[in-house]
């Protein structure tokens, strides 16, 4: 029974979370804000003017893509500026979760003063185990030259792992009101943990990243308090990272939405057409990235669901196209045992044939473990034995631990770090996406399977 307990508050912390839209709304004013969606790549000339004999306001544009923001509290500019010529829609924007950790733990842990150790808290990363990190530091592969742009929450650019591998020039945030920092006074900056899985540095000091030597910018498009984002916000944020040319896109972030419609967290809501809309602007912003070259990474999802049972339902930006959709793994125990196998379907993990491309270290729960009350030392840290099985990161001022999709997309944008790296720096992403699949383990059903997908990413062809 407390093992069911257990499983359905974790259910209910990942439902509530995700599906329902907040049933308190902020205080509505009278303007709201559209997003006018062209129906090229292209605004029409003169959009602000013709937006504003419509009765509202530019207050943003995505020009690459041919998407504004637009605020108006005119009733009826919504069909007004679907007049204008040039305007394939004028839906209706707001914010939606697009943060979701299954759970985290806070870690009070660092280097031993004195200890003498380097990166002594490497040794809480399985996930470096799972996918063969250490064969391809080896052979010399590290991802210098790499850019990857993290799109996520915010970061802490004081922090001794991030600090050296952290652009803070181009660093930038889409979220109205809020720096690329994360601004909470917590640990649990979950753009930090996706950065350090990335590229923590080196440095005899705390954890170390799948590519150590890879460049990270954080594109904030999620906001530090409450993990929501627009749509417009992300697809800004793809853009701007594949204008300053990164070789990497990670977007540990997404919502499952239905195809008949959803609302927003304001209270606005979408037809079937507009959620339409709205897939084909994000993926008008992944072809974009694709075109200039970068890899684009997302994570699949931690609803548990077969994504390929439910016609209504699909999971963005991860189902966009272009996009290499990660799933979970983790082990079940490794603080008990450290030869457990670490590539357990996670429990949380959305799947599907069509949908997942590969699987990455994401971190799991053994709830025997977790009722049992259990503790652990591992690496001179004593926990209950299950944290063990999370993922150990960065955090804001720290480190945490913590599970998800959301960590497993950053071990595979790692492991494409180091590939593009042993590349010289660049290498068109279909190139990237062909050498993940070839380097992949093929776990479960022979081949592609709707787990795994290709397999679990390794870096394991690049050290031979
Ligand atoms: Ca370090
Ligand atoms: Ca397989």
């Amino acid at each position: 029974m407390r093992r069911l307990l257990t499983v359905l508050a974790l259910l209910a912390l990942m439902s509530t979370a995700l599906i329902a839209p907040a049933a308190t709304a902020a205080p509505k004013s009278n303007a709201k804000t559209f997003m006018v969606i062209a129906t090229g790549n292209q605004l029409p000339a003169n959009l602000e003017q013709q937006v504003r004999s419509a009765g509202g306001t530019v207050i943003g544009t995505v020009p690459q893509i041919g998407v504004a923001t637009v605020t108006s509290s005119s009733p009826s500019f919504k069909a007004n500026a679907g007049k204008i010529k040039g305007v394939q829609s004028v839906i209706p924007s707001g914010t939606i979760t697009m943060r979701i950790p299954v759970q985290q733990v806070a870690a009070n842990v660092g280097n031993p003063p004195n200890s003498g150790s380097a990166d002594f808290l490497f040794d809480l990363q399985w996930g470096h185990t799972a996918v063969g990190a250490t064969s391809a530091w080896a052979a010399g592969h590290r991802g210098a030259g790499v850019r990857v742009a993290v799109l996520d929450d915010g970061i802490d650019p004081t922090h001794p792992d991030l600090a050296p591998n952290l652009n803070v020039a181009l660093s930038t945030s889409f979220v109205p009101g809020e720096t690329f920092v994360y601004d909470q006074p917590d640990v649990f900056s979950h753009g930090a943990h996706v950065a350090g899985t990335i590229a923590a540095a080196e440095n005899d000091f705390g954890t170390i990243g799948v590519a150590p030597d890879a460049e990270i910018v954080m594109v904030k498009v999620l906001s530090s308090a409450s993990g929501s984002g627009s749509f417009e916000g992300v697809a800004a944020g793809i853009i701007y990272a594949a204008d300053i040319q990164s070789d990497v896109i990670n977007m540990s972030l997404g919502a499952m939405l239905q195809r008949r419609g959803f609302c927003f967290e304001e209270g606005d809501c979408l037809t079937a057409r507009e959620v339409a809309e709205v897939a084909n602007m994000l993926g008008r912003a992944t072809s974009y990235a694709y075109q200039r070259g970068a890899t684009i990474i997302t994570s699949a999802g931690n609803d548990g669901m077969d994504s390929n049972k439910s016609k209504d339902i699909f999971h963005l930006p991860s189902d966009a196209p272009h996009v290499i959709s990660v799933s979970a793994v983790g082990p079940l125990g490794w603080g008990v045992n450290p030869n457990t196998n670490l590539n357990v379907q996670a429990f949380y993990t959305n799947y599907g044939l069509s949908t997942i491309d590969l699987a990455g270290p994401g971190g799991n729960v053994d709830f025997d473990l977790l009722a049992s009350g259990q503790a652990c030392t591992v690496a001179g840290v004593t926990r209950p034995c299950y944290v063990f099985d999370f993922v150990f990161s960065t955090g804001n001022g720290g480190w945490y631990w913590s599970i998800g999709t959301s960590m497993a997309a950053p071990h595979v944008s790692g492991v494409a770090a180091l590939i593009i790296g042993a590349n010289g720096g660049s290498m068109h992403p279909a190139q990237v996406e062909s050498l993940l699949r070839k380097y992949a383990l093929d776990l479960g059903k022979p081949g592609k399977d709707a787990v795994f997908g290709h397999g679990l990413v390794h870096v394991g062809g690049l050290a031979q």
